[in-house]
């Protein structure tokens, strides 16, 4: 039944140096003479392309002939950076390069700065599908990312008398070197119209979806080059288009504008990245971007599917869940389990309860929050307009689910109620995550603790109706481009003391736990330590004008901002240390306190936290009474370009959020693995970091979850905190009397009025604890011997934090597949 794919000849690859020259003429028309910056960029994108594309051709094909299981992993976001470095890191040809633009008297390094980052993604959840790419890529995975194409991304964040401004990504200005558009593959999107029933040859009643709008889903091609391999996968980007270029009716009217209204709105599906990570807007265009974005992606699986296989009889098809996989990244998806079902049952025209049982073996599901405001609901009316057959079958879905479940767990009206997929009581509302968890053989969330909650709390009546369906995988992050690419000075030293075996298999890193003790070794890692210090103090410098002490300690906190993140527990402590300072209190260890996120633009306190932080700065930064002690910087506009300079120059770790609310967390593994030491709570993945390194070298501090849970059932007064300790007293103070917003006295009165009434996130709670962590650190740094000798133990115990780790779990508990070396090795 497979289709034996022709051998395809690729020419071969010149030196890069020629490459180099050959570009700059032939695909960007310059010479030598007039090249701009960027027009070098280019010519090494194009010349590291050729070596990407000749070994994407190779896997393509050898997929295509040996026909493996393979993965499609299904996400919204990929937030995947900058590809010029990755890809020649990847290939090994990172050098080559170099040497080929030094000879030509160019820097790559100059020219790399001319990538923009490729933003296609809100934060934690995007990023770690990129690197999950990387991973499925390197380890011979056969798999393709599947999502959005948006024209813009996550938005450029500007500070403006210390207010984030948002501005448009248009990162697609300069053209995209690392994409290949497909014209010829397009795929037909419904959405509206209404659904018809009638009899078929046999009398059943057949549903059909009529009277639909098309939109045209254009597929780009990106490649994704494996590290040490000549794999590389595919990840397909899809991009909306309108079916009729333009109502020629209007157009004869001489009404142009309206002529083209409709295909605008049809190419809005694929515009922009809505930047909220952790809440849901409820927006119609959303759906839209979900269901055209899954729907092209089945229709192209299934396509590749029955290209290599034919369908003669219905038992033909039981092979489908051995030849794929698709992971639902959240539940932006989920609308998958259901578009499954319509191309099978209303497409394909298989049997409904046959279709059901492929569909359960196909897809799994990852959740990754418990937060409520981030669960994805649709109104039933909604849903129905845009999507009336995918209503259809989600009730049915729903109906024989729901009759199971009463089989097993007869006359529990309540339980059918909380685990039905249309919820009744909230103006009935499609589940997104009900549907994901129905839908799916197996659920996973991203940490131990997160995953342990999840059978808990949220999916506790669905862990009971399907004993074993709800499973752990802890995240991780790719070592390539968050060690090797973003930290040369480090890899090279590890390297030289273990050799370079730990890049692709990084539980050798461990190799390097003996050297924690020897002098030199130390020296030498604290010597890097302070060179990345140096890059990022420039960087900063150059950003925000502020100068930083390179020998203070930096103290990091880079994520998105929000209130269960507890930004604003850090500014606590730092006004505390501010006002000790100014006491005269001697011993206080030197710090630069870095802040970097991204705030969702509509939500006002996470903006407003943004502004406290640099009214603390210039107040903190001008205090002459300070100085060098203590300075407070906003890096501005924080994405993974950014994340490069930032991890390696981090000295302290902020993973301080409420416990139980970060599901796991991948900034603080980032950080470890630089060599940053962790002051957190027992959250996420700090839980298992913490396992990791050894509870002595770690700063843990704060409520647990289960305390969490005590201290709000037990009536929690946040106020009490606040008149009991006169540091945490003197500071909110300040805050709400407008130390720092002389001009606007009460700007900040909110925030304070917040946390003594309410504080959600238990800030007054954790306060006292937080800073006596804080107290240990700043002992610590003084003893640099001793600090060095602990970050050097926090990089040699993060092998479990590399995505490959969890690649692998995945592969084998939850997708049942094995690598495949691809053509040019066999
Ligand atoms: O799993 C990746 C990442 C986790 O590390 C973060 O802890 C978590 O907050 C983030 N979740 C989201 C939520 N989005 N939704 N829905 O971004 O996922």
């Amino acid at each position: 039944k497979t289709v034996k794919a022709k051998s395809i000849a690729i020419p071969k690859l010149g030196p890069i140096q020629q490459a180099l020259k050959n570009h700059l003429i032939f695909s960007s028309f310059k010479t030598s003479e007039a090249a701009t910056p960027r027009d070098w960029y280019d010519a090494a994108s194009y010349s590291v392309r050729d070596h990407v594309v000749e070994r994407w051709v190779q896997t393509a094909e050898s997929y295509y002939r040996d026909d493996p299981k393979r993965v499609y992993y299904l996400s919204l976001e990929f937030l995947i950076g900058r590809m010029l470095s990755n890809a020649a890191l990847n290939l090994g040809i990172n050098e080559e390069l170099r040497e080929g633009m030094d000879a030509l008297g160019r820097s790559l390094e100059n020219a790399i700065e001319f990538e923009t980052d490729a933003a296609l993604g809100n934060g934690g959840l995007g990023r770690l599908a990129a690197c999950f790419l990387d991973s499925m890529a390197t380890m011979d995975i056969p798999a393709a990312g599947y999502g959005i194409r948006y024209e813009y991304g996550m938005f450029r964040q500007s500070i403006e008398n210390g207010q984030q401004i948002e501005n448009p990504d248009n990162w697609l200005r300069y053209g995209n070197i690392w994409e290949f558009q497909r014209p010829e593959a397009t795929y037909n999107i419904k959405f509206h119209g209404h659904v018809v029933k009638y009899p078929n040859d046999q009398g059943e009643e057949i549903q059909h979806w009529v009277d639909a709008e098309h939109v045209i889903a254009m597929a780009y091609d990106v490649p994704v080059p494996g590290y040490g391999t000549d794999t590389v996968n595919n990840l397909r980007l899809w991009s909306a288009k309108a079916a009729r270029e333009f109502d020629l009716r209007h157009f004869n009217d001489g009404n142009y504008e309206k002529a083209v209204e409709e295909r605008n709105a049809t190419e809005n599906i694929s515009k922009v990245l809505y930047p909220n990570d952790t809440s849901v807007l409820g927006k119609e265009l959303r759906l839209k971007q979900q269901y055209f974005f899954v729907s092209a992606s089945i229709q192209d699986i299934l396509r590749r599917f029955l290209s290599t296989h034919e369908m003669k009889t219905q038992d033909d098809w039981k092979i489908l869940p051995e030849k794929i996989a698709i992971q639902l990244n959240d539940t932006h998806p989920s609308v998958g389990v259901a578009e499954m079902m319509y191309q099978l049952v209303d497409v394909y025209q298989l049997p409904w309860s046959f279709a059901w049982e492929l569909v359960v073996k196909i897809f799994a599901y990852t959740n990754h929050t418990l937060m409520p405001e981030a669960l994805e609901t649709w109104t039933v009316d909604l849903f129905g307009r845009l999507l009336p057959r995918h209503l259809e079958i989600i009730y049915q879905i729903n109906h024989e689910f729901l009759h199971m479940v009463n089989h097993h767990f007869p006359g529990d009206a309540e339980l059918l109620q909380r685990v039905s997929i249309i919820d009744e009581n909230n103006g009935r509302r499609v589940r997104m995550a009900h549907l994901a968890v129905v839908g799916s053989h197996t659920v996973n969330g991203v940490a131990a603790l997160h995953s342990e909650l999840l059978k808990s709390t949220l999916f506790a009546d669905f862990d009971r109706i399907f004993p074993g369906k709800l499973t752990n995988v802890t995240n991780g992050i790719t070592p390539r481009r968050w060690l090797n690419q973003a930290n040369p000075g480090l890899t090279a030293l590890i390297e030289k003391a273990i050799g370079s075996g730990f890049k692709k298999d990084l539980t050798q890193i461990k190799k390097i736990t003996p050297l924690a003790d020897d002098a030199d070794f130390r020296k030498a890692f604290a010597q890097v330590k302070l060179a990345n210090k140096q890059r990022l103090a420039a960087k900063i410098e150059a950003k925000t004008g502020v100068k930083l002490n390179v020998n203070s300690l930096f103290d990091v906190q880079i994520k998105r901002i929000h209130e269960y993140k507890r930004q604003l527990l850090n500014v606590l402590h730092v006004i505390t240390l501010y006002n000790r300072i100014r006491r005269g209190e001697k011993g206080i260890t030197p710090r630069t306190v870095i802040f970097g996120g991204k705030a969702a633009p509509g939500y006002w306190m996470a903006k407003h936290i943004i502004r406290l932080i640099n009214d603390v700065a210039t107040i903190v930064n001008e205090d002459i009474a300070v100085g060098d002690s203590l300075k407070v910087v906003f890096y501005p506009n924080y994405e993974v370009s950014a994340a490069e300079i930032l991890f390696p120059g981090s000295d302290l770790s902020e993973q301080i959020s409420t416990a139980g609310t970060e599901a796991s967390g991948t900034g603080n593994m980032k950080m470890a693995l630089n060599g940053a030491l962790t002051i957190g709570t027992l959250d996420g993945a700090n839980v298992e970091i913490k396992e990791e390194v050894g509870d002595e070298n770690i700063f843990i501090f704060g409520l647990t979850t289960p305390q969490v849970a005590e201290v709000k059932a037990s009536g929690y007064q946040p106020r009490d905190y606040y008149n009991s300790n006169p540091e945490l007293k003197q500071v909110l103070d300040m805050i709400a009397d407008g130390y720092f917003s002389i001009d606007e006295p009460g700007r900040y009165k909110v925030i304070v009025d917040n946390l003594l009434n309410n504080d959600q996130y238990l800030l007054l709670a954790d306060y006292a604890s937080y800073i006596e962590a804080q107290d240990r650190v700043g002992k610590l740094y003084q003893k640099q011997e001793d600090w060095t000798r602990m970050a050097i133990l926090n990089v040699a115990n993060m092998a479990k934090f590399s995505s490959d780790r969890a690649i692998n779990d995945y592969a084998k508990e939850i997708w049942h597949v094995t690598p495949h070396a691809n053509a040019k090795a066999k």
